[in-house]
């Protein structure tokens, strides 16, 4: 018998380690995306900045909106896993529950990432990395510019966000560490308004109902709440912006305009624009690379006397 094997042997071999080769270097990326809902303006900018990056990079992306319920974030993970995508990303609606779900991600070994909302896990390797705003210093933003904007001498309610959220617990946080240095400042009614206009106006009308015109303050968790307090104001005949000064969180374009009108007063910079930081991880991940644990996007502050120049510039 030949010791030469038949050369299409061997040309089979070389065209099968070939088309693995050239099959793993083209396979596409699949990540999955379990968002929080679509509750707010600024959760849709959000939305639409990780879709458009996905596309952008020839990542397929299965994107799920939890409609603000954990158990719909919960089952979509657990879908992800199922289809074994290569990373999984998500926004927790709320901070503690996960630790389930995500041990389950960890011994399928598939990478998790936290964008825009963190959670509250004793173990942290759990996720690969946690990207987003900087909750307590908005609080803190948010605290500073009205304690100055008052004379630090203010009878403030406050509409929190989405009870059990990261973005409502810190921007209370440091909302409360700040006026702790004004004995002037004081919160006086405080309830959940679920980041959505119609519970802010909603909470808003029973606040001025219970409290009339001894309200001059309103500090809101998001802009949306913001604009639904307004309606509320002005259907109880006071001025919002002049009669209650008004401080709300996200600096979507529909704050810059109700500045303009002289309706709100400042908003603080949340940014949603995360996508081109999700899949930056992503790739890096993908590639063996070392990502910080936490990566802070930058964000500022907006008063009402620069609205009308800021307006143009504002992408969402
Ligand atoms: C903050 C984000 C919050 C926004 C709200 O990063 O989680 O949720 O401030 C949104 O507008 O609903």
């Amino acid at each position: 018998m030949s010791k030469r094997k038949p050369v299409f042997l061997v040309a089979l071999a070389l065209m099968l380690v070939l088309g693995s080769v050239v099959g793993a270097r083209q396979k596409k990326i699949v990540v999955g995306f379990a968002q929080v809902g679509a509750e707010s303006a600024w959760r849709m900018a959000n939305t639409e900045s990780i879709i458009s990056e996905a596309k952008k990079r020839g990542i397929e992306l299965i994107f799920v909106d939890g409609q603000q319920q954990q158990a719909n974030q919960i089952k979509a993970l657990r879908s992800f896993i199922e289809r074994k995508v290569d990373v999984i990303g998500f926004s927790p609606v709320v901070t503690t529950g996960w630790e389930e779900v995500l041990e389950e991600a960890k011994q399928a070994k598939i990478p998790v990432i936290l964008t825009d909302r963190g959670v509250d896990c004793a173990d942290d390797s759990l996720w690969v990395t946690l990207i987003g705003s900087d909750f307590v210093e908005e609080g803190r933003r948010a605290a500073r510019w009205l304690a100055e904007k008052m004379n630090g001498q203010a009878n403030i309610v406050e509409l929190q966000g989405t009870i059990g959220s990261a973005p409502t617990i810190d921007r209370k946080k440091g909302f409360e560490e700040v006026i702790a240095a004004y004995p002037g400042m004081k919160i006086i009614r405080s309830e959940i308004g679920d980041f959505t206009r119609s519970k802010g106006k909603e909470v808003m009308e029973e606040f001025l109902k219970a409290e009339g015109n001894r309200i001059n303050a309103l500090f809101a968790h998001n802009d949306d709440m913001a604009f639904g307090a307004i309606q509320a104001i002005e259907a109880y005949g006071l001025r919002p912006g002049v009669d209650i000064i008004i401080v709300s969180v996200d600096a979507i374009r529909a704050a810059f305009e109700a500045m303009i009108e002289g309706k709100l007063n400042c908003t603080v910079e949340c940014n949603p624009l995360l996508g081109r930081h999700f899949f930056d991880a992503v790739e890096a991940i993908l590639a063996g690379k070392p990502i910080p644990k936490r990566i802070i996007v930058e964000e500022g502050i907006f008063p009402q006397e620069v609205a009308r120049d800021v307006l143009p510039t504002r992408r969402y």
